[in-house]
């Protein structure tokens, strides 16, 4: 099967794949940013099933319907906070990608687009994040074939830039 990785500029809320990820924190039950986005469109019923989800550790993932988004499914995984990158931010930030395509692979998922876990309210630096974003996909890719298209969603300039450069450095390496 044919794999894709893009990167796109925008609002993933309104990407119609088969599941969106979401960088949510260990409540599940919403906040600023794009978890606030991703709830205000999903609807009420999203935020009644991330209640029965008791929460999830930093660096894991869980599923939910899409309801209102044009997505089927989300996936909220938790990033880890930034602490100046000795506090095992990096691994922790992979195993989100980890599991959230493990996750993925689990509902048949075909599509499926990330924006940039923890690097907004969560601090961790763009470029380092998307190496790790980038190069997780990829082994995941290398070991798994049931995805079809991963889209990596860069919410302004700066961060589609990161991706781009990041992208064309591990192509290059
Ligand atoms: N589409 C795509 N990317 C977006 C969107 C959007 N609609 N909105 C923001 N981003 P953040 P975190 C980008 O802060 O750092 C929440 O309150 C944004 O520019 O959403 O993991 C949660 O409840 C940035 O690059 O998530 C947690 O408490 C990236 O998404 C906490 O923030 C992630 O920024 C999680 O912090």
């Amino acid at each position: 099967m044919i794999q894709q990785i893009l990167i796109l500029q925008g609002d993933i809320t309104q990407l119609e794949v088969d599941a969106i990820v979401n960088a949510a924190n260990s409540s599940l039950l919403g906040g600023g940013g794009v978890d606030g986005a991703i709830h205000r469109a999903a609807g009420r019923e999203s935020l009644e099933e991330c209640r029965q989800l008791k929460g999830c550790e930093t660096g894991e993932a869980k599923i939910t319907k899409g309801y209102n988004l044009p997505a089927k499914w989300v996936i909220h995984t938790v990033g880890p906070v930034w602490e100046g990158g000795n506090y095992g931010e990096d691994e922790l930030l992979a195993s989100c990608y980890r599991h959230s395509l493990t996750l993925a692979e689990e509902y048949q998922i075909k599509t499926i687009a990330f924006p940039a876990i923890s690097t907004g309210v969560y601090r961790f630096p763009m470029e380092r994040a998307s190496k790790i974003a980038i190069t997780e996909v990829n082994k995941f890719l290398h070991n798994h074939n049931s995805l079809k298209q991963i889209i990596f969603v860069c919410f302004n300039q700066s961060a589609y830039d990161s991706y781009q450069r990041v992208m064309q450095e591990i192509t290059e390496s």
